[in-house]
């Protein structure tokens, strides 16, 4: 209905636009009895390829493959033409920066990772059709072809730039190999590609303060050549596709509308990269260049629906009437909405998204989910202790989905909606009715002898359900879909309770007999409509109920377990146990582990000195300083001998730092040099000063360096 009265204001408001009217009547059937069914005979449904640098946590059950899977299962059960493709996302600096500090190579990393990730979604009911991965050669190729295609329509602008570049690591730093404070909004740990707490997306030139992710230094900047897509250009088009779609979620539109009008719109952007990691640019000049991952990871989408459909790919890509939805987590909103989209317009071929219903984030007792700090709830360790409960899990994370705005997970809320929810509604429910047909009847269905006004106003209600929940899935509204799920069965509970079966079977059994068929069909019902939200529990019930699964638009009728149908006689009604306070403790004290270790790296700092003056302060002389030569000092693990240009001289300093830094790795550093510091033999080398670096908890190193690049002479004053 929603649709139908978005359209009315429309007319109101453009009457003069008709073309609008013409993609609204064609995109959904306005003029139809159903006018939520959309006129496209066939969905694409993608949901975002996440890195796979890493286990899965709630967040990302949460984020979008959750809910995909749920509008999937939605649409499968209503007998569409879905496909549902997914993938680990292989490329690009997160799997690097891994393969860094896990001392490994990055494809050592996306191995391990892909397959632990590809398992957790499978042992969630996460339900692909494929979970490919973006470095094997199918999606090589289709990523570089695409490229090529754009690259000779001329959809790229070549051009020299001045990126950053780290000189004790040897590399350009592109995208998350720098960080910075964020010029929009002053978070200082913005990434050079995207600042994740405002979500705008950035070039690393934006960044204020920029420092190397690799070694901690300031970069320097150096020439390259890229290619750019030109954004700027594309805007008008982007806008008009905008303005076709009102109709997605507020924050989304809100979002990108915002990105449109904000300083000078779009900006040309690089769709390239200079690392080793990544699908090679095509070009015969582009040697040392991979593509950005951002333009490789969307089109690993395409990909995997190749994949999967080597013969009709095609359809769900170049047909008009596929309808492309992409589900992501409000971080890739703009590669979503504005970046992926431009590529497939300017590469003409493809169907560009209908909708892109992005989740809000999902936080963790009240602070934000971080796999470094370890706050966060991991699929592997939640099935080991709570096993065979994935649907639990998949029920909470419903419930609670950031859909448009974050929102919160704690374990008391997981405890409350599995014990008073799951269990003492529908749970109850449904034991009860198995319960009483066994006793009752051996398992066999009785037949409905009479039915009261009451009885009819039950099935009237019951039928209801399916368009119902249905109407809220079709508008990405998964939590509401579940809450009327959930009161199916309080309607179920309600009328057992009203009419309390238990009581009256010695004196009125016929009248029983009505009772218990009619609960009998709302226990099929909920199996059915029940399937995309907990699937395991939808599949063990039909078990219980002896039936095979159903589709949705059964639950329309009154009739799907017919009098003489006999139940299972063996299973467990009992779907959902209870979670103990044990179960809850647990999982809070090692919460509250993770939070122990944090504040004891952070108590292992050293305390502030006492006072000094700044006459005390002002006695040092502190320059800056290159370092010109570097050695090993014979027999020693820890000391380098540096020979370095002080401006005011050169002169040899003997250095603790060997463990952290190669000599070969340093020349051409810029330090900071304490140049009035008595000198001392060390090794039988007389020292002539001392380096500044700065040392955490852990006794790492780094140096304290000038970030302003060259502009900082030697010899330059440090006070
Ligand atoms: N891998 C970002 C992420 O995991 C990215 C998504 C790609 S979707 C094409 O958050
Ligand atoms: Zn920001």
């Amino acid at each position: 209905m929603l649709k139908f009265i978005n359209f009315s204001l429309f007319i109101q408001g453009h009457q003069a636009e008709w073309p609008y009217y013409a993609i609204f009547a064609q995109k959904y059937c306005i003029l139809g009895l159903d006018c939520m069914t959309p006129a496209f005979k066939r969905t694409l449904v993608t949901a975002a390829l996440p890195y796979a640098n890493g286990p899965v946590h709630i967040g990302h059950l949460a984020g979008c493959y959750l809910p995909s899977d749920i509008y999937v299962r939605y649409l499968r059960s209503k007998g569409q033409d879905v496909v549902f493709v997914c993938g680990s996302d292989e490329h690009g600096v997160p799997i690097t920066i891994k393969a860094k500090k896990e001392n490994s190579t990055p494809q050592q990393v996306v191995d391990k990772y892909h397959h632990i990730m590809k398992n957790a979604f499978a042992e969630f009911g996460i339900s692909f059709d494929i979970y490919s991965r973006t470095s094997n050669k199918v999606h090589h190729e289709t990523a570089s072809d695409f490229f090529k295609t754009l690259y000779d329509k001329g959809g790229f602008t070549e051009q020299v730039t001045e990126q950053y570049y780290d000189t004790e690591a040897k590399q350009f730093l592109a995208d998350r190999y720098i960080t910075g404070e964020c010029p929009k909004c002053g978070n200082p740990n913005a990434y050079g590609d995207q600042c994740e707490r405002c979500g705008s997306s950035l070039n690393p030139t934006d960044l204020k303060n920029p420092k190397s992710a690799l070694s901690g230094s300031a970069p320097v900047l150096k020439q390259t050549k890229n290619w750019f897509l030109p954004l700027d250009k594309l805007q008008p088009k982007i806008e008009t596709y905008l303005e076709q779609h009102k109709d997605w979620k507020t924050h989304v539109y809100n979002q990108c509308k915002s990105w449109l009008n904000s300083g000078d719109g779009l900006q040309p952007r690089a769709m390239t990269r200079d690392l080793d990691w990544g699908v090679p640019v095509p070009l015969p000049d582009a040697e040392g260049k991979v593509l950005y991952v951002w333009f490789d990871a969307p089109i690993g989408y395409i990909s995997a629906t190749k994949e999967l459909l080597p013969d009709k790919w095609e359809l769900y890509w170049k047909d008009k009437e596929t309808r492309l939805v992409h589900f992501i987590g409000k971080d890739n909103i703009v590669f979503h909405c504005i970046i992926f989209p431009a590529m497939l317009m300017e590469h003409e071929e493809f169907v560009v998204a209908d909708n892109v219903p992005a989740n809000e984030f999902l936080n963790l007792e009240g602070d934000k989910i971080s796999t470094s700090r370890n706050w966060a709830v991991w699929l592997h360790e939640y099935l080991e202790e709570f096993k065979d409960q994935q649907d639990v899990l998949r029920y909470v994370l419903c419930a609670t989905a950031p859909e448009t705005k974050d929102n919160d997970f704690t374990w008391k809320d997981f405890q409350t909606r599995n014990n008073s929810e799951l269990a003492a509604i529908f749970g109850n429910f449904i034991n009860r009715t198995i319960v009483l047909t066994r006793k009752y009847y051996d398992g066999v269905v009785p037949e409905a002898v009479q039915f009261t006004k009451e009885d009819l106003l039950v099935l009237e209600q019951m039928n209801a359900f399916p368009d119902k929940i249905g109407s809220a899935l079709e508008q990405f509204k998964f939590r509401e879909a579940l809450q009327e799920w959930m009161n199916l069965a309080r309607l179920g509970n309600k009328y057992l309770a009203e009419n309390e079966p238990w009581k009256i079977q010695a004196n009125e059994p016929e009248r029983v007999k009505t009772i218990m068929h009619i609960a009998l069909q709302i226990s099929a019902n909920l199996a059915i409509l029940g399937e995309p939200f907990i699937p395991f529990t939808s599949s063990k019930l039909f078990a219980l109920l002896n039936i095979v699964p159903l589709k949705w638009n059964s639950a329309r009728q009154n009739t799907n377990l017919h009098s003489g149908h006999r139940i299972d006689m063996e299973l467990s009604g009992i779907l959902f146990p209870q979670v103990l306070d044990e179960a809850i403790d647990l999982q809070i004290q090692k919460l509250q582990k993770s939070k122990e270790a944090i504040a004891t790296a952070s108590a292992a700092l050293e305390p502030a000195k006492a006072e000094t003056s700044f006459d005390e302060f002002s006695k040092m002389d502190i320059r800056s300083g290159t370092i010109l030569e570097a050695e090993r000092v014979p027999k020693t693990d820890k000391l380098l001998k540096l020979l370095i240009d002080t401006g005011i001289d050169k002169r040899t300093v003997v250095s603790g730092i060997a463990a952290w830094y190669k000599p070969e790795d340093i020349i051409g550093q810029q330090v900071s040099i304490l140049v009035n510091l008595a000198p001392r033999k060390i090794k039988g080398i007389e020292s002539q000063g001392m380096i500044l670096m700065a040392e955490n908890a852990a006794g790492e190193l780094s140096f304290i360096a000038p970030t302003k690049g060259t502009v900082i002479n030697n010899g330059a004053t440090i006070k």
